[in-house]
This record gives C-alpha cells, structure tokens and sequence, in this order.
C-alpha cells in the first residue's frame, strides 16, 4: 500500500520532513511507501516552486480539501495554524504529525488532545530530538536501571539569531501566533526530551518556578520601502526562560531557553545525575554520549555509530556519523509504521500536552512571581 502524504508548510520544516520522505526508499526499505502527495501554502508562485523542489505531486492552497483525502496530514505551519487543520483531519480519520510545540495555548493543545483521543487515526507531536541515536542510546541505560535513583535533570537550549535588535519581527515574536518565544520553540523539546529519558512516571512535573524574559520589545518589520522610518512591531513573547522544576519522583530539574545566548547556535544540551551514575548528551556532538557508570572516576565518551546502535545500521558502517536532518528520517519512519500497522507512535498528542502544561505553568508562575503547580 503507499500512502499519500500531504504536508501543510514548505519552509524550514517542510524541508526537513520531504528531505525525509525521500531518505526512507533507499535507507529503510522496510518503511511504508509514501508518495509525496500535496504540498499546502497560501503564496501559489512559492507553493508551486517548493513544491517542485521537494517532489509533491500536487499543491493546494486550503488545507481543509486535503486533510480527508490523503493518508497521513504532516502539519508544519506557524503554531497557531497547529489546531484547526489537525483536528478536522483527526475528525476525518487521517494520522497526522504535527510540530511542535502543540498549540500556543493548553486550550488549543487540550482539545487536539481530545481530538487525538476520540480518533481512531494516529497523532504524533514532531519532537524529533527524540530520535537522536544517542539520545534512544541514553534511554535504554536509563530504563535499565544503570544511572540508579534519578535525582537531577538539567536541560538547556541555547540560540542567538534574535541577539540583533535589528532581527526582523516575524510570527515567532508574537503570542498569538506563537503562544511564547524560546519557551515554546526551544523549551518544548528539551521538557519532552527530559521526560522521554526519565520515563513518564519519573518526569511527572508536580510543581516549577519559571522566568521569562524579553530583552528587544520591538522589532523591525521586514519590506519596508525602505523610505522614511522603520515600521516596527512590537515583541509580545519570551527572548528567554529558566525554570526550576520538582517531579512527583523527588528528582530535581533545572531548565533554561534563550534566542538571545550570544555565541550560540542550536546548542541543546541534557545531563542527568542518578544514585549510580550520570549522562551528558550535547546536540552539539550529537553522535557521542558521555556516559558515567559503576566504580568509574569520569566520564567516557561513548561513539553511538555502531550498527547495534539505534537506527545506525540502516546508514554508514560505523565511525560514518550521523546528523541533525537524520533524526527527521527516523522520526518519519516510526511515524509511518505506525500508521501502516496502527500501533502506538510516541510523542503523541498526549507527551506533547503534558509538555503544553509544563510550558503554561512557567508562564503562569512568571506572572505570578511565584512557584505554581500543574493541576
Ligand atoms: C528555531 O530556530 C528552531 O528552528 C526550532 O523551531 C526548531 O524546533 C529547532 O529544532 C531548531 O530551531
């Protein structure tokens, strides 16, 4: 059976999804085959060049005439175009991928929850960090009991392209549209990342302090007639946040985001300090886990290239390193089986609405100044 794929979003996104769809032939061949089927936007000259650049059969220029005609709807627009599009595809029956973070409000994400779950079709949330060889890597030694009693998750992710003042003001600056800023975009994945490695039951936040903070108020709007002054608009979100958290389990967790961390360009990175032993894990050298385990006295870098190694057999032999684009071919893969076979495929809309609660939380205690809790 090949199944039609329609994908709403033909920038960044979309681009790293259809680079995907194209890897699975040759590098999975037990994947379902997939046919590149619509690409949906609203600009007909852009959708028609993306749309012959990244191989779709088809374009579109609504959404609701393609989300009850194919077979799996990939949702890659700006967040506040997250809701409508993934429910009334849910509603149909299609699976749908979207990305992250769910919706900008826990409203809107409580009731994509609520469609996923009323569904019958398969709804995945596009935290592709999970799909790091390393990081599926650093799980396993988590589940099997290696790092003891988790006590400490610390969390951060670090970019600079809004340092400049004079970055233009774009839809990622607006709440919204966006819900938050570094919060939502950046915090999202590294509060599923923490909870996908210490498990549901240890990750299960109870209550946080969280702080947000925005350094530029306005910024400049981009196509000007460059005459005159410079429109502006103003900057309604997070340029950063820190949150500490407690777990129901006792562990600890201390969380950070910035678009303004000079210096830095997607620099992600997850440490975790258990009774027996600890991990570190760095986009940054996505390939490598540092791992200390036993009666060691230090880290070992460990190399997660061998063909034993999550996903690695189906690229290079090993020692050939993997890279970012890479985790969206994983990512799609298991998404795709999943909806050939009607298994579970995880994150789904329920991980991604425990994420939109945590994010909520730290906004609400940023306004109250206080710790909150999450119910
Ligand atoms: C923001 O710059 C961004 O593109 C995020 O939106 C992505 O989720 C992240 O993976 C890379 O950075």
């Amino acid at each position: 059976m090949t199944l039609n794929v329609g994908v709403l979003g033909y920038r960044f996104m979309g681009k790293a999804h259809a680079n995907a769809l194209a890897r699975l032939p040759m590098f999975f061949p037990d994947a379902p085959e997939v046919n590149r089927h619509t690409l949906v936007g609203r600009d007909e000259e852009a959708l028609a060049g993306a749309a012959d650049r990244l191989g779709f059969e088809h374009t579109a220029t609504d959404w609701e005439s393609v989300v009850d005609e194919v077979d799996a709807f990939y949702n890659l627009g700006p967040n506040h175009v997250h809701e409508e599009p993934s429910v009334d595809a849910l509603d149909a029956g299609t699976p749908v991928l979207c990305e992250k973070p769910l919706a900008p409000t826990l409203d809107g994400a409580e009731r994509m929850r609520d469609a996923a779950a009323a569904s019958d079709a398969v709804a995945g949330c596009a935290f592709n960090y999970r799909f790091v060889p390393a990081i599926r890597y650093a799980r396993n030694l988590v589940e099997a009991g290696e790092l003891g009693e988790i006590r400490h998750v610390r969390g951060r992710y670090l970019q600079d392209w809004l340092v400049d003042a004079d970055a233009p003001w774009s839809w990622r600056n607006d709440e919204e549209l966006a819900g938050s800023g570094a919060l939502g975009d950046l915090g999202a994945h590294t509060i599923d990342l923490a909870r996908f490695l210490v498990g549901d039951e240890v990750g299960e936040v109870d209550r946080l302090s969280g702080h947000c903070r925005t350094f530029v108020d306005e910024r400049p709007v981009e196509g000007g007639d460059g005459e005159g002054e410079t429109e502006t608009r103003e900057v309604t979100v997070d340029d950063a946040y820190t949150a500490q958290v407690e777990y129901d389990s006792g562990a600890m967790g201390s969380f950070e985001a910035s678009r303004t961390a000079t210096g830095h360009k997607n620099d992600h990175t997850v440490e975790i300090h258990g009774s027996e032993g600890s991990l570190k894990f760095s986009l940054e050298r996505l390939n490598e886990l540092e791992v200390l385990t036993g009666d060691a006295r230090g880290y070992e870098t460990v190399l997660v290239t061998d063909a034993d190694d999550p996903y690695v057999e189906h690229w290079w032999p090993p020692g050939h390193v993997l890279g970012w684009e890479h985790t969206f071919v994983h990512e799609n893969y298991e998404f795709l089986s999943a909806v050939e076979s009607g298994d579970e495929f995880h994150p789904s809309f329920d991980d991604a609405y425990e994420v939109q609660r945590v994010l909520d939380a730290v906004q609400r205690s940023d306004e109250k100044g206080e710790w909150v809790g999450l119910d």
